[in-house]
């Protein structure tokens, strides 16, 4: 399998350019589904260690149904399919830059929650508009027996967040390990309280926000699928926090919201109205740091990764 590696701001993605699972034809949401229904290990193989770690967010091509689309993309890290990515996007605009397959200039991916448009600023600068974000509910309070009552908003930004200003850990690097059992504790209590998205949707990610330590707006820490943080700002999860901020009345539209992360690295937000939430375009820098191959014995008894 032949993949290429980047980070976004410090987050890593893996694009598969060779040997990923066929998956059929029809639309982009079903085949996405396919992945973990048809190829239960190729996700764990590609991405867990020893080939990688649970940190690394992969980006699977297949064709677009949508003609005007540069291509499809399924994202997916060790444990799941994500619906979009925003540090992903990033990065799989600066690789297909890298490959020659684009062009400097304005591009539409397809994705399985919908069609993101990438403008490559620089080779390693790009700009991506998000699908529609919105808040789906606001301050829902919940027990976590590990933390106490904690509050916050559950809000969509291509992947369902729960997003709240809960302090009791400062949002320092050297407290990662604290924020990790706190967030997934937060993680667990939301579903066993059935607090879930729209449609009862699963809410994956969680968003602890703090004040920035540098010049941005808002530093955060945001929980993944799975136990790895998003060492980016998360993208969706940025665009998430800005469809929460409009709906109380404290962004104005084209005006830049700059989230810092928990590694100190940042994005430049803004927004557009939508429908009934909001477009969010997320600007950020994205740098390739290999070309690999991947090689997978028969007889390497951690062929498909190592797992829990
Ligand atoms: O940038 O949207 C994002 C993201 C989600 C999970 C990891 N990164």
């Amino acid at each position: 399998m032949r993949v290429i590696d980047s980070h976004t701001a410090g987050e890593p993605t893996r694009v598969v350019i060779e040997g990923g699972p066929d998956l059929g034809t029809g639309p982009l949401a079903i085949r996405a589904a396919r992945l973990w229904t048809d190829h239960p290990d190729f996700g764990p193989s590609t991405l867990c260690e020893p080939r990688g770690h649970d940190a690394i967010v992969g980006a699977l091509l297949t064709p677009p149904s949508d003609p005007s689309c540069a291509t499809g993309v399924i994202f997916f890290n060790t444990v799941a399919n994500l619906g979009m990515c925003g540090h992903a996007t990033i990065g799989l605009a600066a690789v297909l830059y890298h490959m020659g397959r684009i062009t400097l200039g304005v591009h539409r991916f397809e994705t399985p929650v919908g069609v993101v448009e990438v403008d490559l600023l620089s080779p390693d600068r790009v700009r991506a508009k998000n699908v529609e974000s919105f808040r789906h509910l606001k301050d829902v309070t919940v027990e976590v027996p590990e933390l106490g009552r904690v509050s916050g908003d559950v809000a969509y930004g291509g992947n369902w967040f729960f997003l709240s200003k809960h302090d009791a850990i400062p949002l320092d690097f050297a407290r990662l390990s604290e924020l990790t059992s706190a967030t997934i504790a937060i993680r667990n209590a939301l579903e066993r309280n059935g607090i879930t998205g729209a449609g009862g949707a699963y809410i994956d990610h969680i968003e602890l926000f703090g004040p920035a330590h540098g010049q941005a707006d808002s530093r955060n820490f945001v929980l993944c699928p799975g136990g790895a943080y998003d060492r980016s700002p998360c993208g969706t999860g940025s665009s998430a926090k800005l469809a929460c901020l409009v709906a109380d009345g404290m962004l104005a539209p084209n005006e830049t919201w700059v989230q810092e992360s928990i590694i100190g690295s940042t994005y430049d937000l803004t927004y557009v109205p939508g429908n009934t939430g909001i477009i969010a375009t997320i600007e950020g820098a994205a740098y390739v740091t290999s070309e690999t191959t991947l090689l997978f014995s028969n007889d390497d008894p951690y062929r498909t990764g190592i797992r829990a």
